[in-house]
């Protein structure tokens, strides 16, 4: 199969997604036995419709595509296909979680196209308490629609690990860019592969794919340690292309505007800059990185462009694409090549 077939994959399943969205809200929101949160709720309706539509649903798609490929067809009854419908939209939840908090620490602007939540008429740092309570929607439909399922407590604890090991990752983000100090001796190879393999590859591919291994009852340490290696390096190869559109991505077509250089972020083009740079060159970088002068935003853009970036990127793309395939071409049964392979033709390449 050509790589436009592949991608009809997210596509096919796109419609269904949608599609349950609304019988998704009416289980978190209608609470006929406690009138007295009313409102909390109508708030929490609001909250989920502005903030977890709008994305890609990449991570919530290939709950589906793994669930399909995995659970033998006659298992694929519509109660089973919506259980992983509803886990897929799990999967969003905790995403758009990471997210309306991530902007408020990274001091974004936009997201999805739209004025960060947190920068909406209103909502400031309520959006806090907002995001916290997508993040408890993931439990709350866990448990509404998976509770008698044998897979009940692999896919909690499934959830509560990735959340912990994200959290990690943003910590350690965090710290290695402080808002008031630039230390350009900390951005090494080494800490930025840390840094992404917890705050990025764990949840963005390990966890769907692994949602979708333990509703089709594959439970082996094994099996799952060979999903995971393989899901990390994408997982790595995404968030490279993460941080190269932050700075040479167009917002229009990605939905936000970078803040990398701004926030002195452990970007990967931050590395790749100090592994290229001469002494005269850190010294550019070490003046103007990590501060919100857009005149020394557009310093560090430029001095990425004079050591062609971009080029390096472009490369390290074919690269990683043609060591990933070699990776999934490894794979022994029970996990078919084709999960692999979609999630890859999906992000390769990929504009936003
Ligand atoms: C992504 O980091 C990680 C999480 C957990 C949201 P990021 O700040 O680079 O993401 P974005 O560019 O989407 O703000
Ligand atoms: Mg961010
Ligand atoms: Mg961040
Ligand atoms: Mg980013």
């Amino acid at each position: 199969m050509n790589g436009d077939q592949k991608l009809d994959a997210f596509m096919q399943e796109k419609q269904n997604f949608l599609q349950c969205f609304p019988a998704i809200i009416k289980v978190l929101t209608d609470d006929l036995e406690h009138p007295e949160i009313e409102e909390a709720l109508a708030r929490l309706k609001q909250v989920l419709e502005c903030n977890v539509i709008g994305g890609k649903y990449q991570r919530g798609l290939l709950v589906l595509i793994a669930f399909r490929a995995l659970v033998e067809p006659r298992k694929q009854d519509a109660a089973s296909v919506h259980r992983a419908l509803v886990v897929g939209w799990c999967v969003e939840m905790l995403q758009t979680f990471f997210l309306v908090l991530d902007d408020i620490m990274d001091s974004s602007v936009t997201r999805r196209g739209q004025l960060c939540w947190y920068r909406k008429p209103g909502i400031g740092l309520d959006a806090i308490n907002d995001g916290l309570l997508i993040e408890m929607c993931i439990y709350r439909l866990l448990k509404h629609h998976c509770r008698e399922q044998p897979y009940y407590l692999n896919l909690t604890e499934l959830f509560l690990q990735s959340t912990y090991v994200t959290e990690i990752g943003q910590s350690l983000d965090l710290t290695t860019g402080p808002h008031d100090k630039v230390d350009l001796s900390g951005f090494t190879e080494k800490r930025y592969k840390t840094i992404v393999k917890h705050k990025t590859s764990f949840y963005t591919a390990y966890l769907p794919v692994a949602a979708g291994m333990y509703m089709a009852g594959i439970d082996g340490e094994r099996e799952h340690a060979t999903a995971k290696k393989i899901l990390l390096e994408i997982g790595e190869f995404f968030q490279i292309q993460d941080d190269y559109l932050d700075a040479f991505g167009d917002p229009s077509v990605t939905g936000k505007i970078g803040t990398d250089i701004q926030d002195n972020k452990c970007s990967w083009l931050v590395v790749q800059c100090l592994q290229r740079a001469s002494p005269e060159q850190r010294q550019v970088l070490q003046e103007n990185y990590g501060q919100k002068e857009a005149e020394k935003v557009a310093r560090v853009k430029a001095l990425y462009e004079e050591l062609d970036l971009p080029g390096v990127f472009s490369r390290y793309e074919e690269d990683s694409y043609r060591r990933i395939t070699g990776l999934i071409g490894d794979l022994s049964p029970p996990l078919p090549p084709s999960i692999f392979l979609e999630l890859a033709h999906n992000f390769y390449k990929r504009k936003k």
